[in-house]
């Protein structure tokens, strides 16, 4: 396992991949916190958690029916319009998404967000529990403006925009069926104890991913909610 976990970080510390196949584990949720683990050691701090495959769609790729989560640490946020440090990266995506601010347990409020995933296995191919060890391909994250939980918000529409240009349109129907459902999921897997207070639970994808370029402008909008941003560095 300290060999797994070791290729892992040494992949995301020397944006290198690796093939599927190279290690197995029966807990790959054990890898992961190792993961993360060695994230923490070097100064990083967790600031919540992220769902995984909560999209038919995606659960039906990965031939399951559950959804999967990862740690967010503060190294991860960008700013809203702040830039995505590509020569950290090894072949990153951007998916909309929504995320929760949790308080007393509950959702305290709801952002428009950003999603940067970037697999460290080589040409995102993996298998579950290794996508799993992965940190969920946890990779980067920006959160919009904080706002009350709106009527209608298992419904919204979301728009992904690169450089001007939608290349998805979705709803926030596709997170398993309302985003609040996300939440709940994450308060059922959050390890021990209640979610801490200030934590951000990001929800899911509305929509598929999309890789991103170098120099791209990357804008999501959710109906009611407003926009997030970020700038590809050239
Ligand atoms: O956030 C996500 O839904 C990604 C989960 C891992 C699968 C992938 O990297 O596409
Ligand atoms: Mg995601």
């Amino acid at each position: 396992m300290t060999d797994y976990a070791d290729a892992l970080d040494d992949a995301l510390t020397g944006v290198k991949e690796l093939r599927s196949g190279s290690f197995a584990t029966d807990d790959p949720y054990a890898v992961q916190r190792d993961v993360v683990d060695r994230r923490l050691a070097r100064g990083e701090k967790a600031v919540g958690i992220k769902l995984g495959l909560t999209s038919r769609a995606k659960m039906q790729q990965m031939g399951v029916d559950e959804v999967i989560w990862g740690w967010l640490t503060d190294a991860m946020r960008i700013a809203d319009g702040g830039s995505l440090d590509l020569s950290q990266r090894i072949h990153p995506k951007v998916e909309p998404e929504v995320a929760f601010l949790v308080r007393g347990g509950e959702i305290a409020a709801i952002a428009p967000a950003i999603e940067v995933i970037d697999s460290r296995w080589l040409d995102f191919k993996f298998t579950l529990p290794e996508v799993i060890a992965d940190n969920t391909s946890a990779a980067g994250f920006v959160v919009g403006n904080w706002q009350p939980v709106p009527a209608g918000v298992e419904n919204l529409g979301v728009l992904l925009e690169i450089d001007g240009r939608v290349v998805q349109i979705g709803s926030t129907a596709a997170i398993l069926g309302d985003p609040r459902r996300a939440f709940a999921e994450a308060a059922r897997l959050y390890p021990g104890r209640a979610i801490p207070d200030e934590s951000i639970v990001l929800a899911g994808a509305a929509t598929a991913a999309v890789s991103v370029k170098p120099g791209s402008a990357v804008r999501v909008e959710v109906e009611k909610l407003g926009t997030a941003q970020l700038k590809v560095s050239s």
